[in-house]
């Protein structure tokens, strides 16, 4: 195996969790739910143990960021962790300017448009993943048989942040240089790609029982230019952890469109938004793939009996799928109250209990 004996994945508990049995398609005890940005402003004890610590360095820290990575699972009880850290951390780590600005978002000191940008970009060391490693190993110490989820930013969503310097909305400057300069973006491509595979890579071989891939902005390209520019590096990405059996997530928004090349990517598992009902994203898939998703993260401001009555037919469209874990479309928003996601995961858990 390319896992070590001690890893996880290993251990009865973790492999025949309901999180595992969803992500590998067979029948687990309850519908298991998790919720991407679980870990964050929305807690109490997040906003707490980050007083006065910049987001890069909470997430360098590995006490902190193990400790972070943990609240949401003792409060919630959700049925995975996912590892507390960013998209950009891989970057950073392999030395580029690059800072998480409040408010903002990743900021980079100096965007990178053309092929000598490109060129001029550091490799990242696999030894500067350490802080990374060893975060993960303090993580899954504490976690027993609850999974840790490790991530990475696809290329494509990367890339964007590294072209554009900083958040954008239309994420036009990428796209533009796709077709205008397609030497230069498939040089940038291939290093988003490797640095992502490789922060993948080191978080599965520290502890991590299922990675995945977010390709938050990739809804803004057609199918076309995904198939043609983007699809090959996220292939690439999901390759490169193939080796280690762990079950892999593709995820991204507004992505309705491209549902069935995001699995051809190379997806075991694919991430559906908010918009798309899961019994349509099934139908477009052809069938056969299990599904992660999509509670309206609108809905956890609406009110108890609203929620629930959302997520009865989030609960029934996933019906439709060989297995399903329950998610929201998109990330927690800040402002959410932290009671009404504990109470959505009994919620889901009593009634999905078989
Ligand atoms: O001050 C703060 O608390 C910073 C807010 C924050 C947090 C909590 C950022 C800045 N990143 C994170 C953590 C984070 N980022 C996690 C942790 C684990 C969890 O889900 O609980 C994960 C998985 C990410 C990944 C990430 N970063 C994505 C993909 C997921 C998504 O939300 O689509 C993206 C697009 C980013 C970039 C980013 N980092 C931070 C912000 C505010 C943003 C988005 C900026 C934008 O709108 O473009």
């Amino acid at each position: 195996s390319h896992l070590s004996g001690e890893h996880p994945l290993h251990s009865t508990g973790v492999a025949d969790s309901p999180m595992l049995k969803a992500l590998t398609g067979r029948q687990p005890q309850h519908r298991p739910v998790w919720f991407m940005r679980q870990a964050g402003r929305s807690l109490p004890e997040y906003r707490a143990a980050r007083e006065g610590i910049g987001m890069l360095e909470s997430c360098l820290t590995p006490q902190l960021a193990a400790e972070i990575t943990l609240q949401p699972v003792r409060r919630h009880k959700v049925d995975a962790a996912i590892f507390f850290s960013d998209i950009v951390i891989p970057m950073k780590l392999a030395g580029v300017d690059v800072d998480i600005v409040p408010g903002r978002g990743p900021v980079l000191g100096a965007p990178v448009r053309t092929l000598e940008d490109v060129a001029a970009l550091p490799e990242l060391e696999d030894s500067a993943l350490d802080p990374i490693r060893e975060a993960v190993a303090l993580t899954v110490a504490e976690l027993g048989d609850t999974p840790l989820i490790g991530f990475a930013g696809a290329p494509f969503t990367v890339a964007a942040y590294m072209v554009e310097g900083g958040p954008s909305r239309d994420h036009l400057r990428p796209r533009t240089m796709m077709h205008a300069d397609p030497e230069a973006w498939e040089a940038l491509g291939r290093w988003a790609a490797r640095t992502s595979a490789q922060f993948l890579a080191a978080q599965v071989e520290a502890g991590a029982s299922a990675v995945q891939l977010f390709d938050s902005w990739a809804g803004s390209l057609g199918e076309a230019d995904y198939r043609r520019f983007v699809m090959k590096h996220s292939a690439f990405a999901l390759q490169q952890v193939e080796k280690y059996g762990v079950p892999r997530i593709h995820f991204g928004t507004g992505t309705a469109e491209l549902l069935p090349a995001m699995h051809e990517a190379g997806a075991d598992v694919m991430g559906v938004d908010y918009r798309l009902p899961l019994d349509e994203a099934e139908r477009r898939l052809g069938g056969g793939v299990p599904l992660q998703g999509n509670i309206d993260p609108a809905l956890l401001a609406a009110g108890r009996t609203a929620l629930f009555a959302h997520t009865d037919r989030v609960l029934e469209a996933g019906n439709a799928a060989p297995t399903h874990v329950v998610n929201l479309g998109h990330g927690v928003p800040p402002s959410t109250d932290p009671t009404v996601l504990t109470d959505l995961v009994e919620y889901i858990h009593t009634s999905t209990r078989k």
